[in-house]
């Protein structure tokens, strides 16, 4: 009987911790940074997609232009769009806008952040430190939580560091 208490309790308890890891979520005076994630890494891959959805609140446009983290050599901001049924994906040196009162969802298949020159694989469950630049919110660590694979592995063939 105690025992199936303590189990019950424990998966309770890692629900509730996985409930956090899933809901968490960065603010600044006007922004809302939340849920930032990546997706695991096969063994010797050298790039990963970020992804999070940024919530401006404030009065005036920001604009994403840059980032960083602990597990890439190089991080860009990169846009992936369908051109005649092919993905392409590209860099955007002048990063991404959000608007006043505006969302942007960087998500796979679309707008995202490229961590290139993994220093490591990156596996499910485990969390690394980044840094999200906005042009007036300024710099503003993050955690990025490394998420299972599921749907298609949109950075497949993704391996040359510039000019894909
Ligand atoms: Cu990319």
């Amino acid at each position: 009987m105690r025992l199936i208490t303590a189990l019950v309790i424990a998966v309770m308890l890692s629900v509730t911790f996985a409930l956090l890891a899933h809901a968490h979520e960065y603010k600044t005076s006007s922004l809302r940074i939340g849920h930032p994630w990546t997706r695991v890494t096969p063994k010797g891959a050298a790039v990963a997609g970020g992804y999070a959805e940024i919530e401006n609140k404030g009065q005036t446009a920001d604009r994403l232009i840059g980032a960083s983290s602990e597990v890439s050599g190089r991080t860009e901001i990169h846009e992936m769009t369908m051109e005649g049924g092919i993905m392409k994906m590209r860099a955007l040196p002048n990063g991404i806008e959000i608007p006043a009162g505006g969302k942007v969802e960087l998500a796979p298949g679309g707008l995202h952040i490229m961590f290139f020159e993994l220093k490591a694989p990156l596996e499910e469950g485990k969390h690394f430190k980044g840094k999200l630049i906005f042009e007036k919110a300024g710099t503003v660590p993050v955690e990025f939580a490394v998420e299972g694979m599921g749907g298609p592995g949109e950075h497949t063939g993704h391996g040359a560091p510039k000019g894909h």
